[in-house]
């Protein structure tokens, strides 16, 4: 979580005085009001899922419901990769994403409340004011997928409020974005559709690639480097990572970060080999 303290960011003008005659009657901002600037990803990081589902942790094969595999109490796996040297928790409300409900919201604050590094949220989070009150609440990034899609004035509103707060997940199933948790299509293509959200002020994009989620099959590199091609904000990759060369291979391909999860829990490779493999 980040303090939350004036940043200063006005410097290149005259500080808003919102105490006078503009904004009559309204109180000038404390510096606690105001966000400070964390911007995704300065280093590549490798960032491990804890996707739940009825409060427990559990890993999908292609994000599809009752597949994959449990893993029990979210803060014990948030602390375990918080201690192996997690810098960014990626916490997903599966519920959330498949009925548009954050019905995790408690286990989320659990782990929020008992983490002290950078969480990215999503799965659910469907309107602008929920993104907002989460982000005041301290989770440094909100992640959008079919709010996004079926409106994307949200992304640009939770921008103005928070430049380093919205995610704009482009996930996609035989090359072509899929929101409602996975279920339904589109018709937009993920780096086409990345340049408008990185117009409204989208922080960072998050790409799964779908067909190959859960499955420890290996990554694609190609759909990774086509978005960091078309876009200037850093590009979260997620989707297949088996193996350490995984995760070397879409550094290469120059994604500021990757999701991993069915690896790590199955203990196919430790967050150690991964930052050894890197350097
Ligand atoms: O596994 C799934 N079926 C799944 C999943 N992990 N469906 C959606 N999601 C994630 C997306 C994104 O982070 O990767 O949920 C988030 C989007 O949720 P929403 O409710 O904004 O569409």
């Amino acid at each position: 979580m980040s303090a939350q303290t004036d940043d200063g960011s006005q410097a290149a003008g005259p500080p808003l005085d919102r105490s006078g005659s503009v904004f009559p009657g309204v109180a000038e901002p404390t510096p606690e009001a105001m966000p400070m600037p964390n911007p995704p990803f300065p280093e590549f990081e490798v960032v491990p899922a804890v996707d739940l589902q009825g409060g427990e942790v559990v890993q999908l094969v292609g994000g599809e419901r009752g597949t994959g595999k449990r893993y029990g109490d979210p803060v014990e796996a948030a602390r375990r990769w918080v201690e192996a040297g997690a810098r960014t928790l990626h916490v997903i409300d599966l519920d959330g994403a498949f009925e548009g409900e954050r019905t995790n919201a408690p286990a989320v604050e659990r782990v929020v409340e008992s983490v002290d590094v950078s969480i990215q949220l999503g799965g659910g989070i469907r309107t602008a004011a929920d993104a907002l009150d989460l982000l005041d609440r301290g989770v440094d990034r909100v992640i959008l997928g079919t709010a996004a899609v079926e409106d994307p004035g949200i992304v640009e509103e939770v921008a103005t409020e928070y430049p380093d707060g919205p995610v704009v997940s482009l996930d996609a199933k035989g090359g072509e974005v899929v929101v409602e948790g996975w279920t339904e299509g589109t018709g937009l293509e993920p780096a086409e559709a990345a340049g408008r959200y990185e117009d409204l002020g989208a922080a960072a994009i998050l790409f799964t690639d779908v067909d190959v989620e859960g499955r420890q099959s290996g990554v694609r590199e190609e759909p990774v480097r086509r978005l960091v091609e078309a876009v200037g904000v850093p590009i979260i990759a997620s989707g297949g990572v088996a193996t350490v060369d995984d995760v070397v291979a879409l550094r290469d391909a120059r994604a500021a970060a990757v999701v991993v999860g069915t690896a790590l829990y199955e203990g196919s490779f430790t967050l150690a080999e991964a930052r050894a493999a890197l350097e």
